[in-house]
């Protein structure tokens, strides 16, 4: 029973890792000892994440990535078998969201929330599975919402993507179980972030946040780590197609 949420020897890859909920399971995988390779973007941020890491005694390196570019996923995920000669946990954390109204709304922007929130986990999941199944073990990670089984106005492209993410999970939950690899989802809720910061200035939003969770507060982003740990760990050897709500009691409250 000891050390079961250790991740010793465990080679993960975090997309969308050099900030906000990314970054915060990147700190935590590592913490847990994982060797944590983050994708991103934007290479300053992922060069300093790894410091910290580095830092506080883990392991960690980085690629850059932008998960909508299907051949440089495919790139990402040889590339850090290549390197460490295994991936253990896939953490499909990248997201884009565009909030406007339905008539507002334009094809572009819908598609590329699609693609980012959806084909990506998918084009991810596959690759990484394709390792995976060949050493009868792995942990995929899809980072859901709590739009992931609840709606509010506005954000239908992010709703219905990460509703799809609950789908994608369970089907590939069923899936790869006789391969030994686990798939399971995170639905966060409101957490502290960059990507919420439009949503944090605005006080009547915030007080609809308050209200409408029964923890009463925005979350920490280091709040999500322990899901991560745990869903990435032999501790969840039996859990496979959940999705773990992280949302201070949202998704239950009438
Ligand atoms: C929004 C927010 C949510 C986030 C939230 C819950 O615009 O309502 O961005 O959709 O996903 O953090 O997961």
């Amino acid at each position: 029973m000891f050390g079961q949420l250790r991740l010793d020897n465990r080679i993960a890859l975090v997309t969308g890792g050099s900030k906000g909920l990314g970054r915060a399971m990147a700190l935590g995988l590592a913490s847990a000892g994982a060797t944590v390779f983050v994708a991103a973007r934007t290479e300053e941020p992922l060069q300093e994440l790894v410091t910290e890491i580095e830092a506080k005694g883990g392991k960690a390196d980085y690629r850059l990535l932008d998960v909508t570019d299907e051949a440089a996923c495919i790139e990402v995920v040889n590339s850090v078998i290549r390197d460490r000669r295994r991936l253990d946990i896939l953490v499909n954390n990248a997201g884009a969201i565009h909030r406007a109204p339905l008539l507002e709304s334009n094809t572009d922007d819908y598609r590329h929330v699609v693609e980012t929130n959806l084909i990506s986990l998918y084009v991810l999941a596959r690759e990484a599975a394709r390792h995976m199944s060949e050493r009868g073990y792995g942990r995929i990670i899809n980072i859901g919402s709590v739009m992931s089984t609840i709606a509010r106005p506005n954000i239908s492209s992010y709703a219905a993507t990460k509703h799809a993410v609950a789908g994608l999970t369970k089907s590939l939950a069923v899936e790869l179980a006789p391969m030994g690899i686990n798939v399971n989802g995170i639905g966060p809720g409101y957490f502290g972030t960059e990507f919420n910061a439009p949503l944090m200035a605005d006080a009547e939003f915030t007080a609809m946040v308050e209200s409408r969770t029964p923890v009463g507060r925005w979350a920490r982003p280091e709040e999500i780590a322990g899901a991560a740990i745990f869903l990435a760990s032999e501790a969840a050897s039996y859990v496979t197609g959940h999705m773990l709500y992280v949302d201070g009691g949202m998704t239950v409250k009438l």
